[in-house]
């Protein structure tokens, strides 16, 4: 396969979705660490450990050219760790302040992330490179995650969820970026949006497809690595969430092996 694409649930979709759309051919595999969801409130320490074991067996099962972690709250912590122990280049995903702080003319966004993601150094070096003289109003939204999850497997969204995430943002009235720094939360947009109309949303999906195509561009000339998979595999770890396979069916992929 090209490129795998690993989340910690279904927010990855987000990604592959821009990927895709991109790059129509691209083969695609899908691999979620289900069973450890949500990420954003682990212990940092942990999670290093899990999302390099669960990267490095995914990869050596289904040799892809590239790994997309498609998970901001894994990118801002163990981006580093996965690149000293896989050999293909990995892409990461951090939330989108560098174009929110381009677009903004009130020089004040607005962050919805993980806690993990809000609250990480990362963010800080982040925001002090592209947008040191924004006001930058960050909310942890980790209820979303779950929102999103339920919501891509068909079940009621809690609507008073969705308001207290924005209330924060809706607070600061001169805002008029709004960065969705967490990949599930491209998945509410048709739902968070209207909650916000006149803000510009932005997220990561379509800065991630543009520079997969790049290190596919620079790749694709490298013959596959030995027993590269034929067919784009799904994987995902002991799911909880029962739909799982039908919800990576209804987005192009084969069905989860555990
Ligand atoms: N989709 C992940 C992200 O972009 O941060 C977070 C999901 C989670 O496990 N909390």
């Amino acid at each position: 396969i090209d490129a795998l694409i690993f989340d910690s649930g279904v927010g990855g979709l987000s990604v592959s979705e821009e990927i895709r759309r991109r790059m129509p051919d691209c083969s695609l595999g899908y691999l979620c660490d289900n069973a450890a969801l949500p990420y954003g409130t682990r212990r940092d320490d942990w999670l290093i450990e899990r999302i390099v074991a669960v990267c490095v067996s995914a990869c050596e099962l289904t040799r892809p050219r590239v790994l997309v972690v498609a998970c901001n709250t894994a990118s801002t912590l163990a981006l580093a760790a996965l690149r000293a122990r896989l050999a293909i280049p990995v892409i990461g995903t951090v939330p989108a302040i560098k174009p929110a702080a381009e677009a903004s003319r009130s020089r004040t966004i607005g962050l919805l992330a993980t806690g993990a993601t809000v609250h990480r150094p990362y963010l800080d070096r982040l925001i002090a490179d592209h947008a040191s003289d924004c006001r930058v109003v960050r909310v942890a939204a980790d209820a979303l995650v779950i929102q999103a999850e339920s919501h891509l497997a068909g079940k009621a969204i809690d609507a008073r969820t969705l308001q207290i995430a924005v209330a924060p943002l809706r607070a600061a009235a001169e805002l008029d970026v709004v960065v969705l720094g967490c990949t599930h939360f491209p998945l509410l947009r048709g739902l968070l949006e209207p909650l916000m109309p006149d803000r510009l949303w932005i997220d990561s999906g379509a800065a991630i497809a543009r520079r997969l195509s790049q290190v596919l561009g620079d790749t694709r000339s490298v013959p596959a690595p030995p027993g590269e998979a034929s067919e784009a595999p799904s994987w995902a770890t002991a799911p909880q969430v029962p739909s799982l396979g039908p919800i990576l069916r209804r987005f192009g992929y084969s069905s989860p092996l555990a």
